[in-house]
């Protein structure tokens, strides 16, 4: 469905909502688009590129309306490799520690990285005549109406207008050198780097320069990390952290921990991501609960708004072990251990230790 791999893991039929298999997500360092994984809150439009127009008020007063071929032939053209995560990426882990009812299982791979093509929002944003308040915010709104609002409300976001005007931030009309696919905001969507993927909005129509953040529901009301001890369904706008930029994770995405290993040491792998500004300078791997640290190796990054792909050879020398995986940013934050102390009620932000249990196969007895 929607094109993508047959090992795709579907959370939802409808609306779509699907991450692929750790082997696939790992296999590549841009993630194919039959691969990238998919979030969305209501039916996905069918916009037809010729059709679709882009409204942007500046906040002053003036409106202008563009389309496709207008923002295409008058701006110049970027290209950026940025990875997408969503909010509730590694939720699992806190199910796992409290039901959290009515939201997605995901596991380690809402999270992938494209090279988007578009242009710079700044540079729409000063065609606009957008004035330079830096308390301003920008809001993005797109056609598909979710019923998760009541009433039902279309999709929005909103970004601080510093963060708009950013390099990074971009409206994309092109995903891995191809025009973007429907499912993934085409024509054109908002990417915000380094911000929680419900930022990002898809098949965008309307951009509004204002003096506070979106009142929009999935800005004002869902996405932010609530008390532990909220009712989430009684939670009034504004309660909680509201999410923007994305916390400091990383993961595991090899081996399968399903296939027992013959072998004394196994080559691991994932990925870490830092968010907004930061970057990853360290993945440590332990397999004796995080007591001590291997350095794992990074590849080579692929730019400020991209996640590291690490590896790491361990040793296993015993029956089953516990691998830890843990990332630093280049400030020397690194993540907490358990899920449990993030447990949240609506499973957000789940940036504890990635953990892999591997099994030796239990017909190899050589050490
Ligand atoms: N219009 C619209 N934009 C949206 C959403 C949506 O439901 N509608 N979902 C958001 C969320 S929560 C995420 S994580 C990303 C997912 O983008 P993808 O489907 O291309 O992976 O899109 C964001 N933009
Ligand atoms: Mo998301």
């Amino acid at each position: 469905m929607w094109n993508k791999r047959a090992d795709t893991r579907v959370h939802e039929v409808d609306p779509y909502n699907a991450e692929p298999s750790p082997a696939a997500l790992a296999a590549e360092s841009l993630t194919a688009d039959d691969t990238f994984y998919s979030r969305n809150h209501g039916p996905i439009p069918d916009i037809d590129p010729a059709q679709w127009r882009l409204t942007v008020s500046n906040g002053r007063g003036a409106t202008r309306t563009f389309s496709l071929d207008e923002i295409r032939r008058d701006f110049d053209e970027i290209s950026t490799v940025a990875t997408l995560q969503c909010a509730g990426n590694r939720r699992a882990g806190l199910i796992a520690v409290r039901d959290i009812p009515g939201e997605d299982p995901w596991t380690q791979c809402a999270t992938s990285t494209a090279r988007w093509s578009g242009v710079a929002l700044a540079d729409l944003l000063r065609a606009c005549d957008v004035a330079d308040n830096s308390t301003d915010h920008v809001e993005f709104i797109g056609p598909d109406v979710s019923d998760l609002a009541t009433p039902p409300q279309r999709y929005g976001s909103s970004i601080e207008l510093s963060k708009a005007m950013s390099p990074g931030t971009m409206l994309a009309w092109a995903m891995n050198g191809q025009p973007l696919p429907r499912l993934h905001g085409g024509p054109m969507r908002v990417v915000v780097p380094g911000y929680i993927g419900a930022r990002s909005v898809k098949w965008v129509d309307s951009i509004t320069v204002r003096e506070s953040p979106s009142d929009n529901w999935f800005q004002r009301v869902a996405y932010r990390v609530l008390p532990v001890d909220a009712d989430p369904d009684t939670a009034g706008p504004g309660d909680g952290i509201s999410l923007s930029s994305v916390a400091l994770n990383c993961d595991f995405l090899y081996p399968d921990p399903a296939t027992p290993i013959d072998a004394a040491e196994v080559l691991v792998g994932g990925y870490a991501f830092a968010g907004d500004e930061r970057g990853i300078s360290r993945v440590q791997v332990s397999t004796d609960q995080g007591a001590t640290w291997m350095e794992a190796d990074l590849a080579q990054p692929q730019g400020p708004w991209a996640w590291r792909r690490w590896s790491a050879v361990v040793p296993l020398d015993a029956p089953a072990v516990e691998l830890c995986a843990r990332a630093w940013d280049d400030a020397a934050a690194t993540q907490p251990a358990s899920a449990a102390e993030l447990w949240n009620p609506k499973g957000y932000v789940n940036n504890s230790w990635g953990r892999l249990t591997l099994h030796r196969d239990r017909g190899q007895t050589t050490t």
